[in-house]
């Protein structure tokens, strides 16, 4: 396949609900969408960047400085096998995953599109059903946090998400154990703790939960293999997990038993593939985690969700759970068992919207050579 054209333009779109994290709030969610011709066929993903470096250090700035200034000049032009050639081109670039992720997997779609198949399959998928999950932000009061809990569990989500922060942490999962004690429950800190914090990590163990998703520093393997030793609970490292060398130190660390692999986070599929198989192959699970996407960066993340190892629950929720109208045709919808159903039609098998993209549609820039 030769890339032939790439398309980046910065997307804002507004959530139905303000998000809020240990690390801040968002209620208009930037994204950079990546289209990219390669032959005769269209691909596309997209970059969950924010406009701060909360999350990670990439922003929808330093993205689009890597992408224009370098990304794309070394990409544009090339005859690939396959996307997994990808990872090579641009291993010379330090870090940046995201910008890298961006165009490797808009390249997966368009290698899928070329073969007429579903990227799930082209990526080694086996299932045309994932498990859905919510993710939940702060609230102010405990009883909206519950009200909205409520909510998400009529709406058949199977496994709720709530984000803690110091002081919003052990006696609001009491309160939610006490009213619902059976759900599928699990906290993620978003690296909001320290292990001078222990007292706090130690309660939280005794309710019961599915995971504690990454509740120390967005970097640190050390502290979390420390900290796994002396919780039952499983760790889920998210942040601090940024390629497959990470994975394999946290495994002979013991930093985790479960990771959250973001294809963004990591530079894209080929490198979540890895994760993926080599978390499987040492007997562990892992899910998918979401960064807030339009129906484009959720498709990605439901196919990549259909990998035999992802036994958890996915941070992958319905359109309808983010946005007042997706993207995408047709939306991602949930199914009363809880599941999301797997495209079947080639590559990310959704259609772009693209009358809806225009409306969203701040900046856009086209490259060819
Ligand atoms: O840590 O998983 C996270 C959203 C933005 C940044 C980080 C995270 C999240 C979520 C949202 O938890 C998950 C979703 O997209 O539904
Ligand atoms: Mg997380």
């Amino acid at each position: 396949m030769k890339v032939r054209l790439i398309e980046l333009r910065i997307v804002e779109m507004k959530l139905k609900e303000e998000f809020e994290t240990s690390f801040g709030k968002t209620l208009l969610r930037p994204c950079i969408i990546v289209r990219i011709i390669c032959d005769d066929v269209e691909g596309w993903a997209e970059i969950p960047v924010e406009y701060g470096p909360w999350y990670s250090y990439e922003t929808v700035k330093t993205a689009w400085h890597i992408l224009e200034d370098y990304i794309i000049p070394w990409t544009l032009g090339r005859e690939l096998e396959s996307p997994r050639e990808f990872p090579n081109i641009v291993k010379g670039i330090r870090g940046h995953n995201m910008a890298k992720a961006g165009v490797e997997m808009a390249l997966w779609d368009c290698y899928a599109r070329l073969q007429s198949k579903p990227l799930y399959e082209v990526l080694g998928g086996v299932r045309d059903r994932i498990v859905s999950g919510v993710s939940i932000g702060i609230k102010r009061t405990v009883d909206e946090l519950i009200n909205v809990i409520q909510r998400r569990l009529d709406e058949g989500y199977p496994r709720i998400k709530i984000k803690i922060k110091p002081g919003w942490d052990v006696e609001v999962v009491e309160r939610i154990r006490r009213e619902y004690p059976d759900i599928m429950l699990q906290v993620d800190a978003n690296a909001a703790y320290t292990l001078n914090d222990l007292e706090t990590l130690r309660k939280l163990d005794d309710y019961n939960l599915l995971m504690i998703e990454q509740p120390l520093d967005y970097n640190d393997l050390i502290d979390h293999s420390y900290l796994q030793k002396l919780i039952k609970t499983d760790i889920c490292l998210d942040e601090s997990i940024k390629c497959l060398e990470d994975a394999v130190r946290a495994y002979r660390i013991g930093s985790c038993r479960v990771v959250n692999i973001k294809p963004a986070r990591v530079g894209g599929h080929t490198t979540s593939i890895e994760i993926q198989k080599f978390w499987m192959q040492h007997g562990l699970g892992v899910w998918i985690g979401g960064m807030l996407e339009t129906g484009i960066g959720r498709a990605h993340n439901v196919a990549l969700a259909s990998l035999p190892g992802v036994i958890y629950p996915s941070d992958i929720s319905a359109s309808n759970r983010y946005w007042e109208k997706d993207i995408v045709e047709p939306e991602f919808m949930l199914n009363n068992d809880g599941t999301i159903d797997v495209p079947k039609k080639p590559g990310i098998g959704v259609e772009v919207l693209e009358k809806e993209l225009e409306k969203h549609t701040r900046r856009i820039k086209i490259y060819r050579r």
